[in-house]
């Protein structure tokens, strides 16, 4: 736990979570801190070199080319920002398993190796292959959390998940068919709320949802940089937009979980 002196406000809440009891835990919350701090900062504030590569509407993404050991992993930023939804309902649909094949379009097979903790799992994904690449897997953790909103405290709190890579003795790497590919993923939701002037009740017309979500995605094995390439430009608009389009369309009729 963070030691916090009298009168001083957390960065993150304290964990409060079952999960603190397992193994994982450290390496999860120090990832979801950095995670967290990292996707806050504005595109001018977290270095050099970062290029817009696909815009549509308010979602915006930036991509930083990147390679280690001639292999293409660049990390992915991108911002959007959606009517009508809120940041809990974004981070449930993409943290809970149970919607994962109706949003995933490059999901081949998805197993829940563990739950640790209502919010925070372990996933093993076999994704699509792309000829004539080998097939991918990818073991990680994924962990949801509640964020104090830092700007306005009386407003309402902010929401990640974060997925990152990690291993598994009963599904070692390249034992099979698939090369397995390591990433970490921080999606981070921030609810907005633009109140009626008549005072008529906040309804989804008075909500949205900025969105960031930031990626990095090693591919575990040689692929050719032009075509990796090509395919983030590809896949990444592509969920982003599908995806909240999803959530959009799931919460349509229900009331606004804040
Ligand atoms: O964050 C996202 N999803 C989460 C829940 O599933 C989670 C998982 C992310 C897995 C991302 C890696 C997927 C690899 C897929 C291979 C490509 C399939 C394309 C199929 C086309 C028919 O965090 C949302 C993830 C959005 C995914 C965007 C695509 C990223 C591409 C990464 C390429 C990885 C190397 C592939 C090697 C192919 C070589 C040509």
């Amino acid at each position: 736990r963070d030691k916090l002196k009298t009168g001083q406000i957390p960065v993150t809440p304290p964990p409060t979570s079952p999960a603190v009891q397992h193994p994982l835990w450290p390496e999860v919350d120090r990832v979801v801190k950095q995670q967290v701090t990292m996707a806050k900062m504005g595109i001018g504030e977290c270095g050099t070199g970062w290029q817009l590569f696909a815009e549509d509407g308010e979602m915006k993404m930036y991509r930083r080319e990147e390679e280690v050991d001639g292999m293409v992993v660049d990390p992915l930023k991108a911002v959007h920002v959606v009517k009508g939804i809120t940041g809990h309902e974004v981070c449930n649909y993409f943290f809970n398993p149970k919607y994962r094949y109706d949003w995933e379009t490059t999901l081949e097979h998805m197993t829940v190796l563990e739950t640790i903790s209502d919010d925070t799992m372990v996933f093993l994904q076999t994704h699509k292959r792309i000829w004539p690449a080998s097939q991918r897997d990818v073991v990680f953790w994924s962990h949801m959390r509640k964020l104090p909103n830092g700007q306005d405290r009386d407003g309402p709190d902010m929401w990640t998940v974060v997925n990152n890579s990690t291993e598994s003795s009963e599904h070692p790497a390249n034992a099979g068919k698939c090369v397995r590919i390591y990433l970490t993923v921080c999606l981070l939701c921030q609810t907005r709320v633009h109140p009626p002037k008549d005072g008529t009740p906040i309804s989804r017309d008075n909500v949205s949802c900025k969105i960031t979500y930031c990626s990095v995605v090693n591919p575990g094995g040689w692929a050719p940089a032009s075509v990796l390439r090509a395919v983030y430009k590809r896949e990444y608009p592509k969920f982003l937009k599908r995806f909240t389009a999803y959530v959009v369309n799931q919460t349509k009729n229900q009331p606004i979980l804040f």
